[in-house]
């Protein structure tokens, strides 16, 4: 099929236009307040708009030494044991984890070190989130931190344990 190039050209600029729509749609920045099970806060997320995804900086204290996982989880709602999170955030029907071929979710990020003293701050860059409509959706989102690390595969949790900690992401 021959496509007239004044065609090809008006289409091309609506493409644009409706991705570059989307994006200045979407929220600037969002913020989470971390609690663990017993209720105390223990750190905060900020969540900054970029052209390329969603930068998260956290930081933390009172954690446990050692490995977690950190995730973007489906609901904003923290009860502890944080069952109420949900599952992870998945708005494209993807596998868990980065090193699976059929991964991996929007709301799968790498682990984080906290060290003995318990504090971290730490700036994560997750190209797959958008702050978006499908993330400020009815029930929410919220960030969950795990008692153990993410394995990156087994599906659909990446088998990192207990959720220790969790905040709901606000606007
Ligand atoms: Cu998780
Ligand atoms: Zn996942």
């Amino acid at each position: 099929m021959k496509v007239k190039p004044r065609l090809l050209a008006a289409l091309l600029a609506l493409v644009a236009s409706v991705a570059v729509s989307q994006w200045a749609m979407a929220a600037k920045q969002a913020h989470a307040q971390i609690m663990n099970a017993d209720g105390q806060q223990v750190g905060k997320v900020m969540l900054h708009r970029t052209p390329h995804g969603t930068l998260l900086h956290a930081k933390l204290h009172g954690i446990p030494e050692g490995a977690h996982a950190f995730h973007v989880h489906s609901i904003g709602k923290c009860e502890a044991p944080f069952k109420s999170a949900g599952g992870h955030f998945n708005p494209h029907g993807h596998k868990h984890g980065v090193m699976s071929a059929d991964g991996m979710h929007a709301g799968d990020m790498p682990n984080i070190h906290v060290p003995a003293s318990g504090s971290l701050e730490v700036e994560i860059l997750n190209t797959g989130l958008v702050l978006d409509k499908s993330l400020f959706d009815e029930d929410g989102a919220s960030i969950v931190i795990h008692a153990g690390p993410d394995d990156y595969q087994s599906d659909p949790a990446g088998a990192a344990g207990p959720r220790i900690a969790c905040g709901v992401i606000h606007k």
